[in-house]
């Protein structure tokens, strides 16, 4: 037990469970050991108590044991920010990027449009991500409401400190940061073609565009005050295993062991 690695994920909801139609509030994934899990589970309960969207009238958080021999060790995605005054650029930067990256106008102005309005049925805030089909902007996710959550991921706690002395200069060593730079690079590394994200925060306006080719691209100002937010990951539903590539997402262990 004192040698083994525990994966936690925390997930906080308003009026209910999520499950039982709970508006999200809030969630986290960490990788850590034996010996940083009660202070790890503390800090998740403060992060779930003390969210900008709310109080939480539901909290989860769940302890699993990892096999080590299951974890995944990768590199993180490389980070950059564009130079960008508003929201129009904003938008041109990502249409731009994600075009690049082989994705279909109708494809993109649909992810879009989901971040701006919300992308669960009637607009509201997904727990998880919508998957999209890079041609035809086609919804893959078997649970519109809920979306892919992807979990499991984390820093080696050297790859954390490494990363930190990086971002700290840049006045971006900041949770929300790395914590989105980690989900970012294993979503990549699961086989997506390119991510879109928004924040859910009302007052957070920096998103990013990711992809293999361009890394992790930080874009000012891409949430306008009236989005939603959210995160939209890009296939190619032709040449993926849905099931497969679903399950990556959510039940492969990785660990970000350098920067
Ligand atoms: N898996 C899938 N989707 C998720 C996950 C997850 N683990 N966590 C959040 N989402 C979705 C969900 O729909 C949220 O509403 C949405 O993404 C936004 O989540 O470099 O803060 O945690 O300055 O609000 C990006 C820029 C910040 C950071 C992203 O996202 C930077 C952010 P939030
Ligand atoms: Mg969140
Ligand atoms: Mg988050
Ligand atoms: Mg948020």
């Amino acid at each position: 037990m004192k040698n083994a690695v525990y994966s936690v994920r925390m997930r906080a909801a308003e009026g209910a469970a999520h499950e039982k139609g709970g508006r999200h509030i809030s969630g986290a994934e960490k990788i850590v050991p034996f010996d940083q899990l009660a202070q790890t589970i503390q800090e998740m309960l403060h992060r779930a108590m003390n969210h900008p969207l709310g109080e939480p009238d539901f909290i989860n958080i769940k302890v699993e044991r990892l096999e080590p021999g299951q974890i995944r060790y990768i590199a993180a995605l490389p980070l950059q920010t564009v130079k960008i005054k508003n929201h129009e650029q904003a938008l041109l930067c990502a249409r731009q990027l994600l075009t690049a990256c082989g994705i279909q106008p109708t494809a993109i102005e649909r992810a879009l449009e989901l971040l701006a309005r919300g992308p669960a049925p009637g607009g509201q805030n997904m727990r998880g991500a919508v998957i999209m089909d890079a041609a035809s902007g086609r919804r893959l996710e078997p649970d519109p409401w809920r979306g892919v959550r992807v979990s499991r991921m984390d820093y080696t706690p050297r790859a954390a400190a490494e990363l930190s002395r990086l971002l700290e200069p840049l006045g971006l060593d900041h949770f929300r940061v790395r914590e989105a730079l980690a989900l970012a690079t294993k979503v990549i590394y699961a086989g997506t073609l390119a991510e879109i994200c928004c924040s859910d925060d009302p007052h957070y306006t920096t998103g990013y565009v990711s992809s293999q080719r361009f890394g992790y691209v930080r874009i000012p100002h891409l949430k306008h005050a009236s989005f939603k937010g959210g995160r939209v990951f890009f296939v190619r539903a032709r040449e993926i295993n849905l099931e497969r590539y679903i399950s990556r997402l959510q039940e492969e262990p990785v660990l970000i062991v350098q920067n």
